[in-house]
């Protein structure tokens, strides 16, 4: 059986479109029909946090992974990006998040589905838009379209050109 999974990429150090880029050929692999789909590609302020601006994407990935091991594949993929973990929302060259597992509700220490902060972020809710997601509900909160539109006071834009998935 496999399980769609939503992925929320972001970095804002180093060359963060080219990193992006990079990234998805290495989520590849974790699909199991090859078949990966990608939002637009945004530039927004950094949220609760310091540095500039990051640039941000989703994906979603149907994936035959439990959800313990996607997770430990994406922070693999962070560490090969050079990611350095030094505190809380540092600046990175690399952040791999995982925010839906089909339906799945979790809250342990190490994962918590939906992701606990989802629903706030322009940077999330605005590329769900993108992948036909808006009547997706996050719950306990609502719609993707409904969340999106409480979030316009946060800046952000879609830049002209998208991801590129090089096989
Ligand atoms: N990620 C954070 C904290 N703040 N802000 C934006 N705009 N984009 C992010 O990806 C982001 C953030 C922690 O992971
Ligand atoms: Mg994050
Ligand atoms: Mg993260």
């Amino acid at each position: 059986m496999s399980t769609t999974a939503l992925i929320g990429l972001g970095a804002n150090l180093g060359d963060p479109a080219h990193m992006l880029e990079t990234c998805l050929e290495a989520l590849i692999p974790l699909s199991c029909d090859a078949r990966l789909q990608v939002s637009g590609l945004y530039k927004s302020a950094p949220v609760d946090a310091d540095g500039p601006d990051y640039f941000n994407a989703v994906a979603s990935l149907s994936t035959h992974l439990e959800p313990m091991a996607l997770l430990h594949a994406l922070q693999a993929i962070e560490n090969l990006a050079g990611r350095v973990r030094s505190h809380i929302n540092a600046p990175r060259t690399l952040d791999l998040d995982l925010l839906l597992f089909g339906k799945l509700q979790m809250n342990t220490e190490v994962l918590c589905l939906p992701h606990p902060r989802m629903h706030q972020r322009a940077f999330v809710l605005r590329p769900l838009l993108d992948l036909g997601l808006a009547q997706w509900v996050i719950p306990p909160f609502g719609t993707v379209e409904q969340l999106e539109a409480q979030t316009r006071d946060q800046r952000i834009e879609k830049l002209p050109t998208d991801l590129q998935i090089r096989l």
